[in-house]
């Protein structure tokens, strides 16, 4: 269960981040709405939220998600794999220090936290275009040490693992058609994205419900066959810069 959020919000200068997404120019006014109503409902569904300010000097710094990874036992603050957002970590860490020991991932190893996936007590780590494999093997010996177990996968296509694939709870997964046949995700039950609704495998579980992005209606409807309750988000603006559910907070 979780008991904190971590969010920060959008700075002005939002539409100065990376991304690949191509689907317009992003409002300032109308993010600033939809990230307020990701932290009203992480509220409203129990969360202690902590809202950090913007960063004016990194525009991506509202995707507090990859800059660290927070199990029950340890913080791990990234080092992630964009140079633009290095740095970002700065106002995390002391946040985290209240409540985790606290590790680092180090050069020459990259780690995002969007390519972080904890199902109970294992860890798939995604190695993509983010996450080199040093960041990965420093971030196996740390969950390691800390009791946790852990897989690397390969991520293939999208920006992070994450944007693939993530837990519905229970030993269910869901997941985009091309990672579900992967052997490391067999043992679990998988519910499969249909084609074209690919960017709904960005649902995120906040203990008992399931928060998933607006105007994916075949995703939803078989995310309401779980008898979970299911909030849509829109987060239009959000996915203009290549983000989704997950990438905005730190849960813990
Ligand atoms: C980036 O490219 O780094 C940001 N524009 C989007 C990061 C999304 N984060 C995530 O999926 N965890």
């Amino acid at each position: 269960m979780f008991t904190y959020a971590i969010t920060r919000r959008p700075g002005p200068n939002f539409d100065q981040g990376l991304t690949t997404a191509n689907l317009g120019h992003p409002s300032y006014p109308l993010i600033l709405e939809q990230h307020q109503d990701y932290v009203d409902t992480l509220r409203q569904l129990g969360l202690d939220v902590i809202v950090l300010e913007y960063e004016p000097d990194y525009p991506d710094a509202y995707f507090v998600e990859d800059i660290a990874i927070v199990t029950p036992n340890v913080a791990v603050i990234t080092r992630p794999g964009a140079p633009s957002r290095r740095g970002e970590e700065a106002s995390i860490e002391p946040v985290l220090a209240q409540h985790r020991p606290i590790h680092h991932i180090n050069r020459p190893g990259t780690l995002d936290g969007g390519d972080v996936l904890r199902v109970g007590n294992h860890f798939f780590i995604g190695s993509s275009l983010r996450t080199n494999l040093e960041g990965a093997s420093q971030l196996t010996q740390i969950l390691n040490k800390y009791g946790h177990t852990v897989e690397v996968v390969s991520v293939a296509s999208g920006l992070h693992l994450k944007s693939s694939i993530n837990t519905l709870g229970d030993n269910r997964l869901l997941l985009t058609a091309d990672l579900a046949d992967y052997p490391c995700f067999t043992a679990y039950e998988r519910l499969v994205i249909v084609p074209g609704e690919e960017y709904a495998a960005n649902t995120l579980l906040i203990n008992d419900s399931l928060l998933t992005p607006k105007g994916f209606p075949r995703t939803l409807d078989q995310l309401y066959r779980l008898g979970l309750q299911v909030i849509e988000m829109d987060i239009s603006e959000v996915h203009k810069m290549d983000g989704g559910l997950t990438c905005m907070s730190l849960r813990f």
